[in-house]
Order: C-alpha cells, then structure tokens, then sequence
C-alpha cells in the first residue's frame, strides 16, 4: 500500500454506480460520437453551471484550442505566463503569438494594469486565467476587451463550480474552457468543455470537434476530432452528483490548512475573494526564504523524505519554458517570475484527512528555519 500523499487524488464515483451506469452500452453498443449520455452530461452542466450553452470537449487542452479557433483570431494574444503550459500552447498551436502580460501579487492571475500597454494593432484577444480558481477581474477586463474591440477567452480549466456575484465564472468573456482532468475538483477521467452563449459559436464547436461533419454527405469545415465518449460522459454523470459533498470537504482541508499555518512565519496563504464562491481546488502557499528560513525548493525535498509530494505549479514559468524562452522575447514578468520562484501547492482532496492536514502543516511549522 502506498502510503505517500501526493498533491491530488482523483475522486470516484461509488463503482457499482458506474457499473450500473455503464452496462446498456452492452447492449446499444454505442459508445462514442455525441451518445445519450454525452447529451445529457452537456445538459446537466448547463443546469448545474447556470449557463445556456455547454461543449463537451475530450480534454481541457482541446476545448481551448478548439474555442480559439473557432474564433477565428489573427496576430497577437494577450495571456499569463503563470499558468501550465496547455495555454500557451493552444495560442501557438493556433498560428497565434503569445504576448504575456505580468500577474498581480493578490491573487497571481493577469495584471490588469499592464493589459493596455501590451495591445498593439496584431492584438486579437486575451486569455486570462482563472488560476487555482482564483478568480481574473473580469469587469475590468470586460472594459478593456470593448474598448479595444477584443475577445476574451477564459482558461477556466481551474475554476470549474466557482461563482462571482452568484454567476458562474465561466459565463463572463465571449468563451470559457473548463478542463475535466483527473486532477480537477470535477472530473471526466480526461475531459473538458467549451462555455459559451453564441449559437454561432456553438456551431462553429460543433464542426471542429467531429471532422467538420453535418451529416453524412456534407463535410463544411477542416475539424478535428475531439469527442467525448461515453464512458467518460458517465463517469461525468456520477461524479456530479458528489461535486457538492466534495466541495464541503475540501473547504473544511482549506479552513484547516489557513488555521494551522497561520502565524508560520514566511509561509503566505490566499483568502477568499470577494464575492466568490470558491472551489477550493488547489492550496498554493508562498515561501519567504527571508522570514521562514529555508527557500521553497528545500520545503519541497525535506516534505518529500516525509513522504509528501507537493507540487511546484506553476515553475518553469511558461516564458522560461525551453520551448518559449528562444522563440519570443518578453520582458517585465518580474512578479511571475518571483511568484513562480517561491509557489508550492500542498495537498488537496477530499479524502485528505485533517489529522494529515495538520501533520503536513506540524512538518511545515517544524522544517522551517
Ligand atoms: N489550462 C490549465 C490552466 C491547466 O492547468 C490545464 C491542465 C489545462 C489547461 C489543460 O487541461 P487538460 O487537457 O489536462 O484537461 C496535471 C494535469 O494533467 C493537468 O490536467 C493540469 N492542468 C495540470 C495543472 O496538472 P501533472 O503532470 O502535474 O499531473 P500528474 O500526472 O503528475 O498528477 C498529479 C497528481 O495527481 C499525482 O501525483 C497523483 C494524482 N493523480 C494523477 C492522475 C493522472 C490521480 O490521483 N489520478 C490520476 O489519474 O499535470
């Protein structure tokens, strides 16, 4: 038995329940191509995100790529080096040039401050990030997005279930893709979606991800394919009905993790956001080497010889990436580069126990200098 604790656990449905759900594709033998349950997945979603479309994609990766082309963009597109790397390159995948702007030290999501000075007449559209789930200032984006006539496309692979102002936070920008990984607070074994409101949009979705097919005879557009099958849209379909329960577990980790680790000197941890209902689906912190004694790279070993593997989302910053860093030139990313330096996201699931919680937080306290 592996009794290590990593950064995440997938989480699974009761198995009779699956199985259960699983047995008529014995009998329909249909098992891909926008079945029964893809359907009804999509129009769950809808229902439980309060929003009027939803895509099914096959991983968050695709859906982006998938909404980026769709849109039919040109030139540059504004994005955040922090974040991993499936944004980035769904931009470049697309003939589009990654412009990336800083991130604000509150929350390590786009700087909107520094949006504007970065648009050029190549700019075509920004994709923020809701990283962790924390939530972009997306009023503020909105506002730039009109003035300079761009669209917005939300990586929202974090942020599945998070509200702002009791709306979903995948319902602001022209588009939001939410990723359905097995590391996600909601998962599909791998999946992801496209969010939108236009049925233009819908359509254009639609085509890319079946090979550009209507119907049999016409074939109206270069698609992909990036199907959901239903094997994945039933894992889907039970895993919902336990995304809440989850979700009042994990808030109870992170209450847990705030509690124990406040007043540990160096070691900073991110409140609620104002008018958000988080999804408390990761658990950064930020080391001080200064204040608590060792740097963020020697928590992470000393954690490990305890058998805790914590992670270093998100370092290399995109930018410093082998793939990016000869490619394009950026400058004034000095926050991201800091943050990225001195991030470690601990432990986070709902089966984490809080007598883990604590010894996780009691190492911590201890290793420190
Ligand atoms: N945009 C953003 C901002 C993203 O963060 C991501 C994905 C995407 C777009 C693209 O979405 P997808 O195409 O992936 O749907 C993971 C995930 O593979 C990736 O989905 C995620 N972001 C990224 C942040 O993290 P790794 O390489 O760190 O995963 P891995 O395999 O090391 O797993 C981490 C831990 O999770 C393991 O130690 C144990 C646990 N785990 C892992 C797997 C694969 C499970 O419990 N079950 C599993 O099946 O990338």
């Amino acid at each position: 038995m592996d009794n290590n604790i990593y950064v995440t656990r997938s989480s699974m449905p009761p198995y009779e329940e699956y199985i259960e759900m699983i047995k008529p594709l014995w009998e329909s033998h249909k098992l891909t191509n926008m079945g029964e349950n893809h359907k009804k997945l999509e129009s769950e979603l809808k229902k439980y995100l309060g929003v009027k479309n939803v895509s099914l994609m096959t991983n968050g990766h695709m859906a982006l790529e998938m909404a980026l082309q769709a849109m039919h963009l040109s030139g540059e597109v504004i994005t955040t080096p922090f974040t991993f790397v499936s944004t980035t390159h769904a931009i470049v995948r697309n003939n589009l040039t990654p412009v990336f702007c800083d991130i604000n030290e509150r929350d390590l999501t786009i700087d909107v401050d520094k949006i504007e000075e970065l648009i050029t007449e190549k700019t075509s559209a920004i994709v923020p990030v809701h990283v962790y789930g924390h939530i972009c200032d997306v009023e503020r984006i909105e506002q730039i997005a009109k003035k300079y006539n761009l669209k917005v496309i939300y990586d929202a692979a974090h942020a599945f279930g998070v509200t702002y102002k009791d709306r979903s936070i995948t319902a602001y920008g022209d588009a939001s893709i939410l990723s359905f990984h097995a590391t996600k607070v909601f998962n599909t074994i791998e999946g992801g979606a496209v969010v939108y409101e236009s049925e233009k949009l819908g359509h254009e979705l639609y085509g890319l991800k079946n090979f550009g097919i209507r119907n049999e005879l016409t074939i109206d557009g270069v698609g992909a394919n990036a199907k959901m099958d239903e094997f994945r849209a039933i894992m889907g379909l039970c895993n919902l009905k336990y995304v809440d329960q989850e979700a009042r577990k994990r808030e109870l980790i992170v209450s847990t993790y705030q509690k124990e680790l406040n007043g540990i000197n160096g070691i900073r941890y991110f409140d609620k956001q104002k008018s958000v209902r988080p999804n408390y689906s990761y658990f950064p912190i930020i080391i001080d080497e200064n204040k608590y004694g060792i740097c963020r790279d020697d928590l992470y070993d000393r954690l490990k010889e305890y058998g805790i593997f914590t992670r270093k989302y998100f370092y290399p910053l995109v930018s410093n990436t082998e793939c990016y860093s000869k490619n394009y030139y950026y400058k004034n990313l000095e926050i991201a580069s800091n943050i990225s330096e001195r991030v470690l996201t601990l432990p986070l699931y709902s089966e984490l126990s809080i007598e883990n919680v604590k010894r996780i937080c009691g190492l911590i306290n201890n290793i420190g200098g």
